[in-house]
């Protein structure tokens, strides 16, 4: 890693696993109970809000418990050492943020905004009534989560930026994610075609793990940190000396 100065990280669900926040798939995914589209879809929302809400207000409720972990805090300090850091994260959890990371790339969007099906105002604020368990907005419309759904385009500008740094990037890391839910699982193999030395964290193989120059079979919480040091040592005493 020594002269990697433009990082790209690329975080899943698996990043938030040890701050106790349930991932998608693999083992324990909270997928394997229920079908994404029916909980993550436009055509889900419009089936059964009440049961879809549910599901948000449940993750938020466990969300308000939980920590940023190392490997959050790790990706924050490499943001302030690193000349030229991109973290994207395709989680809605907030706890990139909440670790001190300064900037973002939400390609999925936050778990913590409400955005209007009418007026589409977006809000993080305590709905202002609710019709049954249906949180609406002051001009009446329902409100749905502010995160992008099954077959939702990305906001535009966060995703050609994540396009950018992927293809721009000397060293890419993909943590924590099982790389199965596009575009953002073209971003590794952006990163990997660009000649960017691509390191993928996650616990189980995924169809990226392959093309991956290496495989850290390892929780994120110990890899991240651990990689965070080897990158420091063999960049700051480097720059230092220079
Ligand atoms: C779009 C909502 C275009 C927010 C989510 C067929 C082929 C290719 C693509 C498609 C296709 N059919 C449909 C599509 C498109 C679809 C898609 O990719 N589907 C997949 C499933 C095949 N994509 C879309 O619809 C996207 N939009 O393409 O629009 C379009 C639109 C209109 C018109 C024209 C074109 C929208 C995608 C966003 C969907 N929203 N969620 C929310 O509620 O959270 S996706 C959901 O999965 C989450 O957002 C999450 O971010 C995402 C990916 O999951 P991961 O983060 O990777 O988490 P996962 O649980 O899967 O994996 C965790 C990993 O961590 C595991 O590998 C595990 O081993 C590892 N792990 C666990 N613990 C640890 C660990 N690793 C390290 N340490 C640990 N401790
Ligand atoms: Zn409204």
């Amino acid at each position: 890693m020594a002269g990697k100065r433009n990082v790209a990280v690329l975080t899943g669900a698996g990043i938030s696993a040890e701050s106790g926040l349930g991932t998608f798939r693999g083992k324990e995914g909270i997928w394997n109970k229920m079908r994404p589209e029916e909980l993550a879809s436009m055509e889900g929302f419009m089936a059964n809000p009440e049961l879809v809400w549910e599901w948000y207000n449940y993750r938020r409720s466990v969300l308000a418990e939980a920590k940023p972990n190392p490997a959050h805090h790790a990706l924050a300090k490499w943001e302030s050492a690193c000349p030229k850091f991109t973290l994207i994260t395709q989680n809605v959890d907030g706890l990139h943020q909440m670790a001190g990371s300064k900037s973002v790339l939400e390609l999925h969007g936050s778990i913590k905004i409400n955005r209007c099906l009418s007026c589409a105002q977006e809000s993080s604020d305590e709905p202002v009534r609710y019709e049954g368990k249906i949180p609406c907005c002051s001009c009446g419309g329902r409100l749905r989560p502010g995160v992008v759904w099954f077959g939702e385009m990305l906001p535009e500008a966060v995703l050609s930026q994540a396009f950018r740094a992927s293809t721009e990037c000397d060293l890419f890391l993909a943590v924590g994610t099982s790389a199965a839910v596009y575009p953002a699982a073209s971003l590794p193999e952006i990163a990997f075609e660009s000649g960017a030395l691509t390191i993928e964290i996650n616990l189980e193989h995924t169809p990226f793990t392959e093309s991956a120059h290496f495989h850290l079979a390892a929780q994120a919480g110990l890899a991240v940190p651990a990689l965070y040091h080897a990158w420091s040592h063999c960049n700051m005493t480097a720059s230092n000396n220079t």
